[in-house]
């Protein structure tokens, strides 16, 4: 099931630093936020779009080492960031890490227009600081339970785009879908929700015309550059 949920409110404004745009891509342990880049980068690529990609853990490379492997990016366009102990402190408190991450892959490949950042998994609360980001995706998944939404984290109400990953397993684990749709709609006053299949690639196209919208054609306009 793929669901544009509701209106395009909510589109990211220019951003504050010149260069490619910063997208992140934030969420708990283990809701496919790795499997929503795998997604994600092929397709952007097929549009022509010219991608890096950060990743966060806390004490190893291991998703950059999984998204190298994957033979779909250069591989020289992944860079890992080892957070220690706090994932949020790096994509919110204090990002210069991350900032100076994609610094780097801007100095290295001219004309980079997006930067697609994973956070490290991390809890309900974490959400990304404006500094680093233009725009920022929150992944949480229906084995969480539907009553996510109902928790109002910080991650759920004050993400530019939520994504429910993981819908293929709704049945099994008694999850009301439309219901959890509801709900989030409901406590982000009708800001975007969208629903994917990170296995099946049900629902990714309408994240990448998301984002897409949101700030690729936004500062393709305002730089000249031709249209994504
Ligand atoms: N059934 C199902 N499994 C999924 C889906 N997306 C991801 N998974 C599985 O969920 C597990 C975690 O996926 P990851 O992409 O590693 O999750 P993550 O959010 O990056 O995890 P951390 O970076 O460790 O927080 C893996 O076993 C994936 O195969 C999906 O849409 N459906
Ligand atoms: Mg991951």
């Amino acid at each position: 099931m793929s669901r544009l949920l509701p209106s395009l409110t909510s589109l990211a404004s220019t951003s504050s630093h010149p260069g490619a745009a910063r997208v992140g891509i934030g969420g708990p342990v283990g809701s496919g936020k790795t499997a929503l880049l795998e997604q994600l980068i092929p397709r952007f690529i097929a549009r022509g779009t010219n991608l890096a990609v950060i990743t966060n853990d806390l004490a190893t490379k291991e998703d950059a080492e999984r998204v190298k492997r994957s033979g779909l990016i250069d591989p020289e366009r992944v860079m890992a960031v080892e957070t220690g102990a706090c994932p949020h402190t790096a994509i919110r408190e204090d990002p210069t890490l991350n900032m100076q991450t994609a610094d780097q892959l801007e100095d290295k490949f001219a004309g980079l227009e997006l930067i697609l950042i994973e956070s490290g998994g991390d809890n309900l609360a974490s959400s990304f600081s404006p500094n680093l980001v233009d725009y920022w995706l929150f992944v949480i998944d229906v084995a969480g339970g539907d009553d996510i939404p109902r928790k109002r984290g910080l991650g759920v109400l004050r993400c530019d785009l939520l994504v429910i990953n993981k819908t293929d397993l709704a049945p099994y684990v008694r999850v009301d879908l439309e219901r959890m749709v509801r709900e989030a709609c409901l406590v982000r006053s009708d800001r975007p929700v969208l629903l994917t299949n990170c296995h099946t690639g049900r629902g990714i196209d309408a994240v990448v015309n998301r984002i897409s919208e949101a700030v690729l054609f936004v500062r393709s306009a305002s730089s000249g550059r031709p249209l994504p």
